[in-house]
């Protein structure tokens, strides 16, 4: 598989369990793989899966259980509560399942080659697919039976798919979020998501003494134009209701975001495969994205299994289908979070109205709530390989 990133390594950990032999390629260094700071929601299959396949122990130990959710709008918090179906999800970074999957790996006797860079895949279509890679300034060619892109939305995977075979579907977003990590006790046990007439804001967390937090800007925004008493303000404003505060503290980290909602159709050409970013991505407003990418690579894994164990070429076949079944059901709830909760500049008064209407239908109604919270806590994935 090409990537260490959440989808190469649950491929490559469901793989090695089931005994096949698997060679990962990573193009960077395992420091700068296991510090990218990203995502920080777990679906609550995704963390059922990484306790059931024995990775889940430091999740279990430093990361966050969360019973439920907040949306504030209007200055009104409303709570859903994941417990009403039985659910939770966990808040732990993206960078220490990272963590987590590559100690595992390399427990299990597996190997990943870091800083070595695909600049080819071949044959995918014939009987004998090749990658060509470069690794400590030599370049390599490996003969493999399947190819996993698990290389991101920037890899080589997609781009070699032909041409003519690929269909996409992209919207991109009138801003970005910004970013930031601060020294600063979490304000809330739980996330809140805040829709305000400025523009939204999402409390998040990272321990128990680091906030992450986000404010919708524009997309050419400049952060030298923030500095942090300007983002505290705003996010003190976007934030505001009765009975809270903001905790503040040194922010350590800025970054910007953009927004984007895309898919590649199809994920597979011959026998090579695409799982995660490399196919589709989402803006991060339903906390999808990682969860997406882990529930690609453990379809991916039902599939090669079935071919080379139980000799069943079928659900290989349909891995496509099968994955874009859910993609598009994520990709059509991480637009419906964006919409619902943005501020968009070219909504009319009666847009506003309707973003209006609409959140109260999703928190104030049983049926709405349940739809939101169902696709919040993770569509069912499947039997775990
Ligand atoms: P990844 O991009 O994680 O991994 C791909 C790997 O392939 C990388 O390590 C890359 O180095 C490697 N690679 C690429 N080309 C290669 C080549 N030619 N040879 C060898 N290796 C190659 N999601 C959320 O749910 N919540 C968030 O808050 C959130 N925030 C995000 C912030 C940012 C800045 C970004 C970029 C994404 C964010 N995401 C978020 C989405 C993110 O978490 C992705 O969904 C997730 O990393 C997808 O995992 P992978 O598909 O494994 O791809
Ligand atoms: C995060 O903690 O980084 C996070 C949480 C929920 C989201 C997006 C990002 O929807």
């Amino acid at each position: 598989m090409i990537g260490a990133g959440p989808a190469g390594l649950m491929l490559a950990h469901l793989l090695t369990r089931a005994g096949i032999e698997t060679v990962m390629i990573e193009r960077h260094s395992r420091s700068y793989v296991e510090n990218r700071i990203r995502a920080g929601i777990l679906e609550h299959e995704v963390a059922a899966l990484l306790r059931e396949t024995g990775v889940g122990a430091r999740m279990d130990e430093v990361g966050f259980r969360h019973d439920g959710t907040n949306i504030l709008f209007d200055g009104v918090l409303h709570r859903l509560d994941f417990a009403s179906l039985g659910k939770h999800v966990m808040l732990y970074s993206q960078h220490e399942v990272v963590r987590d999957l590559i100690a595992a790996r390399l427990v299990a006797g597996g190997e990943i080659l870091f800083e070595a860079e695909v600049t080819a895949i071949e044959n995918f279509n014939g009987s004998e697919p090749r990658v060509c890679f470069t690794h400590h300034g030599e370049t390599r060619e490996l003969d493999c039976e399947i190819i996993a892109a698990c290389d991101g939305f920037h890899g080589i995977g997609r781009a070699s798919l032909p041409a003519n075979l690929v269909r996409e579907y992209d919207r991109e977003y009138p801003f970005g979020w910004l970013g930031i990590l601060a020294e600063a006790p979490p304000s809330l046990d739980e996330l809140i998501y805040a829709n305000h007439d400025r523009g939204f804001a999402l409390l998040s967390m990272r321990s128990s003494s680091v906030s992450r937090l986000y404010l919708q800007c524009p997309l050419d925004t400049d952060l030298a134009e923030w500095p942090d008493s300007r983002i505290w303000d705003e996010l003190s404003i976007r934030l505001a209701h009765p009975g809270f505060s903001l905790n503040t503290g040194a922010i350590f980290q800025k970054n910007i975001t953009p927004m984007r909602s895309y898919v590649a159709e199809p994920m597979q050409s011959g026998r090579l495969f695409l799982a995660g970013d490399a196919a589709h991505i989402v803006p991060p407003t339903g906390a999808k994205g990682l969860n997406a990418a882990v529930a690609d690579a453990v379809i991916l894994a039902r599939a090669i299994i079935a071919q080379f164990l139980d000799d069943n070429p079928e659900t290989l076949r349909c891995y496509t289908e099968t994955c874009l079944a859910r993609i598009w059901k994520i990709e059509r709830f991480s637009w419906l979070m964006t919409s619902l909760l943005h501020r968009f500049d070219n909504h009319s008064a009666f847009d506003r109205r309707i973003q209006r209407a609409e959140l109260d239908y999703y928190v104030n109604t049983p049926t709405g709530g349940t739809a939101l919270i169902e696709n919040y806590v993770g569509l069912p994935i499947g039997a775990v390989p």
